[in-house]
């Protein structure tokens, strides 16, 4: 059961129960730290994503959807950066404006997820923007996830629907399988690099566009996968 256990846990204990935020924390060093949140409807595969990028596994069934985890920590290495992501899940406050208003001011980065086989996840995409743009810190990274891309049959959002949305609203898109695992690095790696240089940048350097890189590297449902 020790899979079950949230690694918030193992925080603590590694630290003699002192909350210590830096590099001797635990056997994993790291050169920057930063807090990113999954929001969406309920059942959209937050946790899923999370244990699939977290340990590499799929969690199919229901119990996981009701008691979630509540976060856990992975080390990434953005071009000799370790940046270490404290991924926050956020179980039991998916309805809208459930989300503790100081939740969102912490967040450096927010997954916001919808899937493509429930059209309702993705109608209240708008209300979740909403909520982030009223709370969260304005600098804040936002990538709009469209998962359950391997639900082919039972598909209802079109891949163009989430595009234009997240061009509307001027955020990162791509379309993840939890339980395929596509996309789903890509899409912590991205939010990791686009800290990094948020942080590292300096003024005379491009600005670095997390929508170009993803762009590039995503996989499309019936191109690359399988
Ligand atoms: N086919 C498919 N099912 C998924 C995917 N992600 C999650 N699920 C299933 O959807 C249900 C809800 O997932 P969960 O992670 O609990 O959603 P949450 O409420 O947003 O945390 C579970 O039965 C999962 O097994 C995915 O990418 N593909
Ligand atoms: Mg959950």
């Amino acid at each position: 059961m020790g899979k079950d256990r949230p690694n918030g846990a193992d925080f603590s204990v590694q630290n003699g129960g002192k909350r210590q935020p830096n590099r001797q924390m635990s056997t994993e060093l790291y050169d920057m730290a930063s807090k990113v949140m999954l929001i969406g409807d309920s059942g959209v595969g937050k946790t899923c994503l999370l244990v699939r990028f977290k340990d590499g596994a799929f969690l199919s069934g229901s119990f996981i959807s009701t008691v979630g985890i509540d976060f856990r920590n992975k080390v990434v290495d953005v071009e000799g950066t370790k940046v270490k992501l404290q991924i926050w899940d956020t179980a039991g406050q998916e309805r809208f404006r459930s989300v503790t208003h100081a939740y969102y001011r912490d967040a450096h980065a927010l997954l916001l997820l919808y899937d493509v086989s429930n059209k309702a996840s993705f109608d209240n995409i708008r209300a979740w923007l909403g909520e982030i743009n009223e709370y969260a810190q304005e600098d804040v990274v936002i990538m709009l996830l469209g998962n359950k891309a391997d639900m082919t049959s039972e598909r209802v959002i079109r891949t163009e629907d989430g595009e234009r949305l997240a061009n509307e609203y001027n955020v990162a898109f791509m379309e993840t399988s939890a339980k395929t695992g596509m996309n789903v690095d890509l899409a912590f790696m991205a939010v990791a690099k686009d800290l990094k240089m948020k942080k590292t940048r300096k003024p005379t350097d491009p600005k670095f566009s997390v929508t170009d890189y993803v762009n590039q590297e995503k996989q499309s449902v019936g191109c690359c996968s399988s």
